[in-house]
This record gives structure tokens, C-alpha cells and sequence, in this order.
């Protein structure tokens, strides 16, 4: 409509320096109610404000992670509002005072929930662990967010995965996120304390995504994410889109995309200049034996390992690489489940390590030979 007022942020609580560039690339500090976090960033995610088996001590101490995330859904099912706003917000209840980020809650309640069912309202769904009916609406998913105290937090979005082939629903879903974006930013009550990122949809398709980022940027968010994403379309699209937004999005913000955990993807996009990145993959997988090496990955259950008395990878300096050998991860694995934590520790760690890593080559100027020798060694497959 002509004459509807622009609904617009005008107040941001993060600083986004960006320290060197290279190429597209860069390396920034980001300042958050919690602290820096140098990015590019890959951040673990613990679903209910810690990660599974890894205590936020370990986090902090072992693995140096300056920024988390976690799931509106999740925590609003349990522990709910109620608790969280009696404790004064996730960080004090988890106890975690490094920074933390939010999604909305949409695209897990279409991932997690059979029944769900998205209007203009909102998603509607039945909770996977008690069958009770929900209504997710902008409005509810920045009331939760307000009460967890997230210091990123994400707009609820209408999430199509990428390889739809109906090209009104694509399109339905992109303007309809820019429209929830806008019930957003009104609904946000805490916008000095918490900063809400708003999510770039339109599949793979330029024309779209042209649109939501021009739409989204003069809602002038704290930060983007690019959304949308990592659902089974061909890397060729995947790659030119996280371009085509990174091109039009503002240099001076952070850029993150969303569901991205394979050490190649998070290279790749940043390169393309995108800034942050979240997956439960590394974590995930190390709970079926599958860890990260910088000779690509491994089954450690694989019938070598057995007596194989070296670390999972020999250059990794986490916890697990330092104090115990494939055969005793090996051996361990069969017998319970003690040791997914110190898998996943690695996994997680690895991760955090390359992107510290390439952040430092963007640093020294160093790129291409950073991601010679990673892509080489990478897919150099052990034997
Ligand atoms: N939107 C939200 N969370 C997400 C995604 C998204 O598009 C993705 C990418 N498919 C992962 N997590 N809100
Ligand atoms: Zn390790």
C-alpha cells in the first residue's frame, strides 16, 4: 500500500567492526550483550540453551565458543515462559554468560511437528511431546524470545524448502515473511537489550531474493540471515544464492546463513562474505560415530580404528585429540554412550577451529593458500 507507514528499526544493541577484507570475505568483530564474537562464526547449537552432554563450562573453557544457539520452540514447550521470565532469562537459567541466539520457532515446528499448518495468523501445531494444539504467531515467537533473552533474535518466517516446484507458494511465503518481519520489529519489546535479525527467503530464485533483501533493508534490522536454505537443492544454486544476498546486503552488518555445518559449506559462504552459521550436523553425526578430520571425515567405527593409537586427528588440540586414541574411542563407543561427548566435543571444536583458522588467513592476507592446502588435505581420503 502507497501511503503505509515504513515500519523501520531505529535502535541496535551489537557493534559489527569489520577488521579486514579479502575478496568478499571478511574478517569482523561482533560486540553483543555477551561479549565479542570474532566472526566468521560457526555457532553450536544446544537446543534447550545447553548442548547435549557438554556442560557450558566445557564450552567455554574447552572449546572457546563465544556465542550459542538455541530453539523458541523448544523452550517454550519446556521449560516454558513462566520459568524462564521467574529466572530472569535463559542465560541465568542455563547458566551461560557468553551470548546466545534464537530461532523463531516456524521452521522447527515444520521440520519437528507432523501436524502443522501455516497461515497469515501464524503455524499452527500440535506439540511433539504432549500433543497439545499451538498457535506460533510474530507476536508469540517475540514475546518468548523477549522472556529467553537471547541476544540475537530470529523473525519468524514462512520457511518453503528450496527445491518446491510451486512457484506461487515460493512467492507467497517471501512476501509473507517480510509481513511477519513487520508484526516483528512492532512486537519486540527489549530492542536496546536484544537484536532481531531479520531471515532473506525465496528459494533459489535471484529475482525473489532481490526483492525480500531490497524490502528487508529498509526494515533496517541489526542483522540478516539468509534463509531458505540447505534443504536438498543443487550446490550451484545454493552457491549463487548466498552470493546474490551477500551483494545486496549491508556491509556493515552481520550476515549469517542459516542450517549450514559442513566445514566445505561454511568455507565456501565465506568466502562469499557471509559472517555466521549454525547446524546441529557436527553434533548430530558424532552421535553415529562420524567425525570431522582435516582429511575429510570418518566412521570411527570404522574396522581400522580398532587398533589404530592415534587421535581422531593429529593436528585437533580439543579435549579428545589431546587425551585419547581412535582405538579407545572405538572400543568405547561399543560399549555405551560416554563417549558421544567427547565426540561431539571434537566435532564441535573442529568446526570452530577451521573458521578461526580461515578468519586468520583473511587476516595475514593469506586465502588462497589457506584453502589450497584445506581442500586438498580435505579430500585427500584416508585409506
Ligand atoms: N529459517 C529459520 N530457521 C532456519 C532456516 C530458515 O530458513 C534454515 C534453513 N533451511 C535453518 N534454520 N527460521
Ligand atoms: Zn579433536
Amino acid at each position: 500500500q502507497e501511503n503505509k507507514k515504513q515500519v523501520k528499526m531505529n535502535i541496535s544493541a551489537l557493534k559489527f567492526k569489520v577488521l579486514k577484507q579479502w575478496g568478499l570475505a571478511r574478517a569482523s568483530l561482533l560486540t553483543l550483550p555477551h561479549g565479542d564474537v570474532r566472526t566468521p562464526v560457526y555457532m553450536p547449537v544446544g537446543t534447550k540453551g545447553a548442548m547435549k552432554g557438554l556442560l557450558p563450562k566445557n564450552m567455554k573453557d574447552e572449546i572457546d565458543c563465544e556465542i550459542m544457539l538455541a530453539n523458541t520452540y523448544h523452550l517454550f514447550l519446556k521449560p516454558g515462559e513462566e520459568i524462564l521470565d521467574r529466572e530472569g532469562g535463559l542465560h541465568k537459567f542455563a547458566d551461560w554468560d557468553k551470548n546466545y541466539l534464537t530461532d523463531s520457532g516456524g521452521f522447527q515446528i515444520v521440520s519437528l511437528s507432523d501436524l502443522n499448518e501455516v497461515t497469515e495468523e501464524g503455524v499452527t501445531f500440535e506439540s511433539h511431546i504432549d500433543k497439545m494444539k499451538f498457535l506460533l504467531t510474530p507476536e508469540r515467537s517475540m514475546e518468548i524470545q523477549n522472556s529467553i533473552g537471547a541476544d540475537i533474535m530470529m523473525a519468524l518466517d514462512d520457511v518453503v524448502p528450496p527445491t518446491i516446484t510451486d512457484a506461487d507458494r515460493l512467492e507467497e511465503a517471501m512476501y509473507r515473511s517480510i509481513r511477519w518481519l513487520d508484526r516483528c520489529i512492532l512486537a519486540h519489546k527489549k530492542p536496546e537489550e536484544q537484536n532481531l535479525f531479520a531471515i532473506v527467503q525465496g528459494g533459489v530464485n535471484d529475482d525473489l531474493r532481490k526483492i525480500c533483501c531490497d524490502e528487508m533493508i529498509k526494515r533496517n534490522t541489526p542483522g540478516y540471515a539468509i534463509g531458505g536454505l540447505a534443504g536438498g537443492e543443487d550446490k550451484e544454486d545454493f552457491w549463487r544464492t548466498v552470493h546474490t544476498c551477500t551483494q545486496l546486503l549491508p556491509e556493515d552488518k552481520p550476515r549469517y546463513v542459516m542450517g549450514i555445518g559442513y566445514p566445505i559449506d561454511i568455507l565456501i559462504c565465506s568466502l562469499l562474505g557471509a559472517d555466521m552459521y549454525d547446524c546441529v550436523y557436527a553434533t548430530r553425526t558424532a552421535r553415529f560415530g562420524t567425525v570431522f578430520t582435516r582429511n575429510g571425515e570418518i566412521k570411527l567405527r570404522g574396522k581400522g580404528n580398532k587398533t589404530k593409537f592415534i587421535p581422531i586427528d593429529s593436528k585437533c588440540e580439543c579435549y579428545t585429540c589431546q587425551n585419547y586414541t581412535r582405538s579407545y574411542l572405538w572400543h568405547a563407543f561399543t560399549r555405551d554412550s560416554g563417549c558421544l561427548q567427547l565426540l561431539s566435543l571434537h566435532n564441535v571444536y573442529f568446526l570452530l577451529d577451521i573458521i578461526r583458522e580461515f578468519r586468520q588467513a583473511v587476516l595475514d592476507e593469506n586465502v588462497e593458500e589457506y584453502m589450497t592446502n584445506f581442500v586438498t588435505e580435505y579430500f585427500k581420503y584416508e585409506k
